[in-house]
């Protein structure tokens, strides 16, 4: 947008990752292993996600047997779960930007190869629910066609041979550590986008670390720009949540003239899963007051490093008085920027009044403001 951009190296490819980078598999990893363990009476609680994301299926069962102390072998493992994943692939959601990424690239004539350390089969299987997806990519390959996974090389080179592209002239995008080793062994630019919270400092090596798809600028690398950005904002496909307003962190929001009505996660962890983090804006509607322009952050707040997922929107409005335990709605419909650390609370103060123009101004757009009529404000 309007900051300068630093030129990358200029590429001509683009090599996709796919569990963790294009689809949402980790939530149906945690659905299938939690169902398994429960034979042992073990539970599976999300936090050995980590040892899994990125692995050969091998090493990913090896690491369950033995964290888990279970009594099967590696071997036995795989064979059990891996019907068990079968009823599971037309689940799968492509998450935030996957579509539009593809779509974009494709659209522009880009060269697109997909590799993953996941057998040629089920890649095949797991992307024929998503339209579009299969013609996108000139070349496929699965860890069972190399002789070695990520972190080795193998799969990007075989991926880059595929496309006559040197492998300097191509881009990968992943978001396992050692996807972004391999790709950088390979001697391409990496692009990471980890898949889980709070990692982005282990990702040293990538060239890059973005917090989701939505945030990639191909420009940078020489690639064509994405031609959705509206006036500094994304328009995406709208969500909403509501519920009642509870008490935040009392952190004197309100003091520095930024009061967010701050909305229970609790029941809405998959829909927030399908969407990144980040600074948003929409409608907000409050119980028998009104519909208000709102802007919001969803995330850990970097600059204060919070445990838990907030989400937090700031009515552009004046209030007379506070309003927690009042019925708020909000209908989501665009997207402005990632959650960002700042070296100062004037700074990060600052930044939010930047969103708090962007959203207002945008908001006035037809393509905005249209979903102020949205049934779900009506309360
Ligand atoms: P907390 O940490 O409890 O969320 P804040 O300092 O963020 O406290 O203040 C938020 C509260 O202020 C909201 O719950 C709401 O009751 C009140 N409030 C007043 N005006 C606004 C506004 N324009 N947007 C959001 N909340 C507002
Ligand atoms: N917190 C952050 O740590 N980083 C951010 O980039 C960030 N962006 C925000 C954008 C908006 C529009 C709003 C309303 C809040 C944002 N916050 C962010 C959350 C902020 O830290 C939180 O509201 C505090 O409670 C403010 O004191
Ligand atoms: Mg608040």
């Amino acid at each position: 947008m309007s900051m300068p951009q630093p030129v990358k190296r200029l590429v001509s490819g683009v090599i996709l990752d796919l569990d963790g980078t294009l689809l949402n598999t980790d939530a149906i990893v945690g659905e299938v292993l939690k169902v398994y363990l429960a034979k042992y009476d073990k539970r599976w609680d999300g936090r050995e996600t980590p040892k899994v994301a990125g692995k050969t299926p091998v090493e990913a069962a090896a690491a369950i047997v033995e964290d888990y102390g279970l009594s099967c072998s590696t071997e036995e493992l795989i064979s059990e779960i891996t019907p068990m994943f079968g009823d599971q692939w037309s689940k799968i959601k492509a998450l935030p930007g996957a579509n539009r990424l593809i779509k974009h690239l494709r659209g522009n004539g880009v060269p697109m190869a997909l590799a993953s350390n996941s057998p040629r089969e089920s890649i095949e299987l797991k992307i024929s629910f998503h339209e579009g997806w299969k013609e996108s990519f000139a070349v496929i390959i699965g860890g069972d066609e190399v002789r070695n996974g990520k972190p080795s090389p193998e799969i990007f080179l075989a991926a880059a041979k595929g496309l006559e592209l040197e492998p300097s002239k191509t881009m990968v995008i992943e978001d396992s550590l050692p996807g972004v080793v391999a790709g950088k062994a390979a001697g391409m630019e990496v692009v990471a986008v980890p898949s889980l919270p709070k990692q982005n400092h282990l990702y040293t090596s990538a060239d890059v670390v973005i917090n989701s798809l939505l945030d990639l600028r191909p420009e940078k690398w020489g690639l064509p720009p994405f031609q959705d950005w509206v006036e500094d904002t994304l328009p995406i496909e709208p969500w909403h949540i509501g519920g009642p307003v509870i008490k935040g962190f009392g952190r004197g929001s309100k003091v520095l003239g930024i009061p967010t009505a701050n909305l229970s996660t609790d029941g809405y962890s998959e829909l927030l899963s399908e969407h990144p983090s980040g600074v948003f804006f929409g409608w907000a509607a409050l119980s028998s007051r009104g519909v208000y322009k709102m802007v919001m952050s969803i995330g850990w707040n970097p600059y204060f490093n919070n445990k838990e997922k907030t989400i937090e929107p700031w009515l552009l409005h004046d209030f007379e008085e506070d309003f927690y335990g009042e019925l708020l709605c909000l209908v989501i419909v665009g997207y402005i920027r990632p959650e960002a650390n700042f070296p100062s609370l004037e700074a990060l103060v600052e930044k939010i009044h930047d969103d708090r123009r962007v959203a207002e101004k945008a908001l006035d757009l037809p393509i905005y403001s249209k979903h102020r009529d949205n049934p779900f404000l009506r309360i």
